[in-house]
């Protein structure tokens, strides 16, 4: 499974989380994003790891910092970007923004801010997998905020109790926008919250895309063979401020948390792995980040270019 093409095919759906997410924080300033951005840096390995072993016909649910797992599922690069800039030719249609992505012909049934607002949705969703008999698995990912909501509880109630094929995925990165997670909930692993709920449920770490792999694996498998929900927490750090393209601002996250984590980075983790078993080398990944860049300046060309959507008469009434 781990052969040569395959590492560097994941080392090319991290990277370009990574360098995607970079053009628009750099092209953020220019104002004519007009939508509030959550960037993933520092987070990629998750949505790249998972998004490597998922099938095509998996479903997978998001929320507010999706651009990461639309990517990995096989979002259109061109569509998100032109959805970020509000434009007709966006995934949503231009309707949606950032934090509204969705995309049917990649089996991405949707990206919503609500804090937890998805997990229902997904379960709902592995229930029809039962009915339709597909054999499918709907993967929803979250932030550890997610587990503050009550419907979370009821979610992972029902997926046990009806032995849905769910793999839920909480991204832990400590925080709920600034406030750290030791102020908002008693001293415990996130991920026994699933275990009392009698759900097979394991912790690792998600900067090492390694161990993303690792532990996935063992999760659709147990749930392809089991019909059976897995719930996976995965420790992670984002780089960037809670909302937009700058540094957090000054005290909002200690520096010496923040120096620890960069020290993590998974991108350069990844790199160093494969360097290190020479699959890897300068001439290589200089080729794989110039095709990046230019899947990605096509990209902003494209969105630059589209048009904005008509409104309709029914949204000028709505408007008047
Ligand atoms: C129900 C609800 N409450 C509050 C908010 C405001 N809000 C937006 S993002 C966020 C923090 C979410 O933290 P987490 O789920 O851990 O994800 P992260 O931003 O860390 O990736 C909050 C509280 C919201 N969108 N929805
Ligand atoms: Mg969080």
């Amino acid at each position: 499974m781990k052969t040569k093409k395959n590492l560097l095919d994941l080392y090319h759906n991290l990277l370009r989380i990574r360098l995607v997410e970079e053009e628009i924080a750099q092209k953020y300033k220019e104002q004519e994003m007009r939508c509030p951005v959550h960037l993933c840096i520092g987070q990629e390995a998750i949505a790249a790891g998972i998004s490597s072993l998922l099938h095509k016909e998996d479903i997978v649910f998001s929320g507010h910092r999706s651009h990461g797992h639309y990517l990995g599922k096989g979002g259109d690069l061109a569509k998100m970007i032109a959805e970020i800039y509000g434009k007709s030719t966006g995934c949503s249609l231009g309707r949606g923004g950032s934090q509204h992505l969705i995309d049917l012909e990649v089996n991405f049934y949707g990206a919503n801010p609500i804090v937890a607002e998805t997990i229902p949705v997904a379960v709902g969703t592995g229930l029809a997998q039962i009915y339709q008999k597909t054999g499918n698995i709907v993967a929803v990912y979250f932030g550890d905020a997610a587990t503050e909501e009550g419907v979370t509880y009821e979610s992972l109630n029902y997926a046990s109790l009806k032995n849905l094929p769910v793999l839920f995925i909480c991204e832990n990165n400590l925080y709920s926008i600034s406030t750290h997670i030791r102020e908002r909930q008693p001293k415990r692993n996130i991920y026994k919250i699933a275990l009392s709920s009698g759900i097979k449920a394991y912790s690792g770490d998600g900067m090492d895309i390694l161990q993303v792999l690792e532990l996935t694996k063992k999760s659709l498998s147990y749930i392809r063979k089991n019909k059976k929900p897995v719930f996976i927490e995965f420790m992670t750090y984002r780089f960037l401020e809670h909302v937009g393209p700058n540094p957090d601002p000054a005290g909002s996250r200690p520096d010496k948390e923040k120096n620890y984590w960069r020290k993590k980075c998974p991108v350069k983790q990844f790199e160093k792995y494969l360097l290190g078993k020479k699959i890897l080398n300068l001439e290589i990944k200089a080729k794989i980040i110039s095709r990046i860049k230019k899947e990605i300046q096509d990209a902003f060309l494209f969105a630059k270019e589209s048009p904005y959507p008509e409104r309709n008469l029914e949204e000028r009434q709505a408007y008047a």
